[in-house]
């Protein structure tokens, strides 16, 4: 299995600038460049990536998405005098050129391609282009919002004509819509491209009509073009997350694709000139790690926007220490989204219910609202909605640096009976020193007040000497196999550190008795993923998730994973996840290691799974998805039970108004 992360960087590409006044285009500097691989260098992080060589594109390459006429027209600029310079850049807009740049702007696709060659032969495992130019703009045959050559498009077209990589799937993060991107896919069923972007109903740049929901692809890549735009200013961490739970998400697990390009633009994180979002740099660690475990974990981040240098440079520290497998920082204080993120949120789920089955059940629009479109750029314009964000300058907003990250000595603990072997590179606990004789005695009164069963009394010391090294950030996560995983889960509770407890996520996957009783004191939040209908009582804190076919059904769990566990998850924001399977649970194994990896983004990674005693033969698979290697792909998940659907639907409905983060439809009064 692959691993490691690449860094693909050269100095050469800071060697290119503006040279006459243009206040579109002076935010786009060389030390964009600069600040954000030294704050790689002063973090120890470049040191831990493997650096690959930049090269530079051949003309074939970009041929794989622009024009010969384009190529050629470009590739006279490095001759130009400054007048014929300028005079060249008059035809596209919101970019320059430079003597320098076409030099550039093929080593941003050189090194585009190097990362691809990288990942899809398994070089490494994961890895970040930071370039300049930028690329997701340019098309065909234009240049365009300071992008020359179109880098992931190129590196799109490449990885499947060189690789074979039969669908790829671009998550566009910056703040712009990367119109490039979309024109050269928008027939292509292989190519899923995905963007967010500050839109405000067509009067941000570049004031596409294309840009909006319903710009869905065409002929047969009718449904793999996804826009969602941002129609205000000053979105926030929740938002962000929203769109990844209810849109990305889902339809890119049914997607599966081969291969993931992130257009990573940090022009939508707090501070930038540009984008004017208030999402802070932090989020790229959570929206990395919900994308690592696509597609075996092949991602290639390649940079685009980003025009606030500290912000720029911390958030790509952030996405790079993700990809490193670092644990990622609390998601503190996640409300719910805004109303106008929700009302996007509902439009693109109903522009695309059609073409993808884990949007089928999305609620009709309010008529209303297509009616209004073409009203609401007028009504826009009267620019009687003053924003917040509008009176302070970017420059003056502040935010705190993200706090140190977490990084436990030992990643994976395991607490096994004796005679299970200790898989690879786990840490086998015992509770040889710890826990005290005063929690071995509560543990004893608590359990065997007839009979002394010594083995028993031992593995569940064990289990607590590993929660309080877990505690002590010794330990990252855990793994225990257990005679009753009932009575391992009632003691976690009651005798783990509270540090750990006090907020707890416990994720019950199979049938089986879970004593909802722990949820009574708000301390755990239970979500019980089983083919039976709850007998006991239903609670914000008590969620049984009832699929038909069981947890054997691949849809029916990743559909209630990603809509429901994980928006649930990252609200509560629990201390611990408590991962459980219950005896006979009938998940597959790729299912189970998807969710042990996509639950390590919560709690700064401290997850603790419980099985029964005699799973020995998941230990291992259990083990490599908490050690972070990436969850084997799903392949296609197969069409979703409708009453399945009707059932999640339900839920959300009845939970939606205790947990903010599972809304998808606007207020119908607006
Ligand atoms: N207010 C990228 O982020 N518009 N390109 C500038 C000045 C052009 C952004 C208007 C923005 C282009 C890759
Ligand atoms: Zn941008």
């Amino acid at each position: 299995m692959a691993a490691g992360t690449a860094l693909l960087y050269d100095e050469e590409m800071t060697k290119y600038k503006l040279l006459w006044v243009d206040p579109a285009c002076k935010i786009e500097v060389p030390e964009r460049l600069t600040v954000s691989h030294e704050a790689l260098v002063r973090t120890g992080l470049a040191a831990r990536c493997v650096s690959i060589a930049v090269r530079e594109a051949t003309d074939e390459e970009i041929l794989l998405v622009h024009s010969e006429e384009y190529l050629e027209a470009v590739k006279k600029t490095p001759y130009m005098t400054l007048e014929d310079l300028m005079a060249f850049t008059q035809q596209y807009g919101d970019v320059y050129f430079h003597p320098n740049i076409y030099h550039c702007a093929k080593l941003a696709v050189g090194a585009t391609l190097q990362l691809v060659d990288s990942v899809m032969t398994g070089r490494v495992r994961n890895g970040i282009a930071l370039v300049r130019p930028p690329g997701h703009h340019s098309q065909k045959s234009a240049a365009s919002g300071f992008c020359i050559f179109n880098n992931v498009a190129i590196g799109a077209r490449y990885a499947m004509q060189k690789y074979g990589a039969k669908r790829v799937l671009i998550v566009d993060w910056d703040v712009h819509h990367g119109q490039g991107v979309q024109y050269c896919f928008e027939d292509d069923p292989n190519v899923l491209y995905f963007s967010w972007h500050r839109y405000e109903h067509q009067n941000f740049w570049p004031n596409l009509r294309e840009s909006d929901y319903d710009s869905v692809g065409k002929e047969k890549g009718a449904g793999f073009n996804i826009n969602v735009p941002w129609n205000k200013v000053g979105m926030e961490n929740s938002d962000y997350l929203a769109v990844f739970f209810h849109v990305l998400l889902p339809v890119a697990y049914e997607f599966c694709p081969d291969l993931v390009l992130v257009s990573a633009g940090f022009d939508s994180a707090i501070g930038d000139p540009e984008g004017k979002m208030c999402a802070t740099p932090d989020i790229f660690a959570h929206l990395t790690h919900l994308l690592m475990n696509l597609a075996g974990g092949k991602l290639c981040a390649v940079l685009e926007g980003g025009y606030n240098l500290t912000s720029l440079a911390q958030s790509v520290c952030q996405t790079v220490q993700t990809l490193l497998g670092d644990p990622a920082p609390l998601p503190a204080d996640l409300g719910g989204p805004c109303e106008s993120v929700l009302k996007s949120i509902h439009c693109v789920r109903s522009a695309h219910k059609q073409y993808w089955s884990c949007l089928k059940y999305t609620a009709d629009l309010p008529a209303s609202e297509l009616s209004a479109k073409s009203l609401k750029v007028a009504e826009q314009k009267t620019g009687n909605e003053p924003e917040a964000q509008e009176q302070r300058s970017p420059e003056e907003i502040v935010w705190p640096e993200p706090p140190k990250r977490l990084c436990p000595p030992v990643r994976t603990a395991v607490a096994l009976p004796e005679g299970v072997a200790c898989p690879d590179a786990c840490k086998r606990c015992s509770s040889a020193e710890a826990p005290s004789s005063l929690v071995l005695n509560r543990i004893r009164g608590d359990f065997f007040k007839e009979s002394e069963d010594k083995v028993t009394l031992t593995a569940l010391c064990d289990l607590i000497a590993l929660l309080e090294r877990m505690a002590k950030n010794e330990v990252r996560n855990g793994l225990a196999l257990v005679q009753d995983v009932s009575m391992a889960m009632v003691c976690v509770m009651q005798h783990a550190p509270t540090s750990l407890t006090n907020r707890v996520l416990l994720v019950c996957v199979g049938d089986g008795c879970v004593p909802t009783r722990i949820t009574e004191d708000g301390k755990t939040l239970l979500v019980h993923i089983s083919s039976t209908e709850a007998q006991g009582q239903k609670s914000k804190h008590c969620v049984p998730v009832c699929l038909r076919k069981g947890c054997s059904d691949v849809a029916g769990f990743m559909q209630a994973v990603l809509g429901l566990l994980l928006p649930l998850g990252y609200e509560y924001n629990p201390g611990l996840v408590l991962l459980v399977r219950m005896p006979g649970s009938g998940v597959c194994e790729s299912v189970w290691q998807q969710l042990a990896g996509l639950l390590q983004g919560l709690a700064q990674g401290h997850t603790l799974v419980l099985m029964q005693e005699n799973e020995t033969a998941s230990a291992g698979p259990t083990a490599s998805a908490l050690l972070g290697s990436p969850a084997p792909m799903l392949g296609l998940l197969g069409n979703l039970l409708s009453e399945d659907l009707e059932a999640l639907e339900t839920l959300r409905n009845t939970l939606q108004a205790d947990w903010k983060l599972l809304q998808v439809n606007a207020c119908q009064q607006n």
